[in-house]
């Protein structure tokens, strides 16, 4: 299994292309190879990084941390990416495309030969996938940093909690299986199993959770299926580790979770 490339030679000089962004910070993001800038705690750039996998695209794209041009909300990254999120992909002729959906469609579509298509087999089932992958998009992703981030209100955050079970009660239906959209896996299983890596530790861990899988029995299933995937169990890994190394950290202290979880007269568990 060859790795994502990490070049030291970070920047070179573009090449001519109508596409090409004109500002300075697009053109000396500019390289050989397309850049996707992302880190592994990521749920949104594993959806990328699953499509790479999955069709040997690995030695093709070089893999590099947001700090590398400076961070999320340096001048520079966010002259590629204005809403100032990774992922990112960049193209050698300094074409920037953020947002993980539209880098996965690119990408789809520029390797459509090589590798597994990551489509479902007919148009019904091609809808399902895009249905699942835009529940998780809107109204999972959404929402998802009420599982680890900092909110000063505690009532905010239970709201949340508790949107997050309805969520994942919806994408339980949806799910057609044994895969997301069927007998194929597709990118909306790439779209939607990285941030069940993060349901998967956080809210029984942090909020108590006893039924994320006994209650919804599709998705029980599918992350069983899932989890089997040898790409996805290795973004699984790579995914959890991080998310280990957030504990090791004492984020949920840090960030005053455990201590809205004491306080009397929330829900936080489903
Ligand atoms: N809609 C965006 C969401 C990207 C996103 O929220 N990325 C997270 C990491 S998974 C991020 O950059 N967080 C940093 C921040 O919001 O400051 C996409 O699909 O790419």
């Amino acid at each position: 299994m060859q790795a994502i490339r990490h070049t030291s030679k970070l920047f070179r000089s573009p090449r001519k292309s109508s596409l090409r962004p004109s500002s300075k910070m697009s053109v000396e993001a500019s390289s050989e190879r397309p850049i996707v800038y992302d880190i592994p705690v990521s749920n949104h750039g594993a959806r990328v990084r699953f499509v790479l996998y999955k069709k040997g695209l690995e030695s093709m794209y070089d893999l590099k941390p947001p700090t590398s041009i400076g961070g999320l909300q340096s001048e520079q990254y966010k002259a590629l990416s204005p809403q100032g999120k990774m992922p990112l992909l960049v193209l050698p002729d300094g074409t920037a495309l953020p947002e993980s959906e539209v880098i996965v469609q690119y990408l789809l579509e520029k390797h459509r030969d090589v590798g597994p298509s990551l489509l479902a087999a007919t148009p019904e089932l091609r809808a399902k996938a895009n249905l699942i992958t835009r529940l998780h998009d809107i109204y999972i992703a959404s929402i998802q940093a009420c599982m680890y981030r900092a909110m000063d209100s505690p009532e905010m955050r239970c709201k949340q909690i508790g949107d997050l079970a309805a969520q994942l009660d919806i994408l339980d239906k949806a799910i057609v299986g044994p895969y997301a959209a069927g007998d194929d896996i597709t990118a909306a299983d790439g779209a939607l199993f990285p941030t069940m890596v993060f349901c998967d530790f956080m809210l029984p861990t942090y909020f108590g959770w006893t039924g994320l899988w006994e209650t919804r029995p599709k998705l029980k299933a599918w992350w069983a299926t899932i989890s089997q995937d040898p790409e996805a169990a290795r973004i699984i890994k790579e995914v959890r580790e991080a998310l280990d190394g957030w504990a090791e950290s004492d984020r949920w202290n840090k960030t005053g979770i455990n201590a809205q979880v004491k306080l009397e007269g929330f829900k936080w568990s489903y």
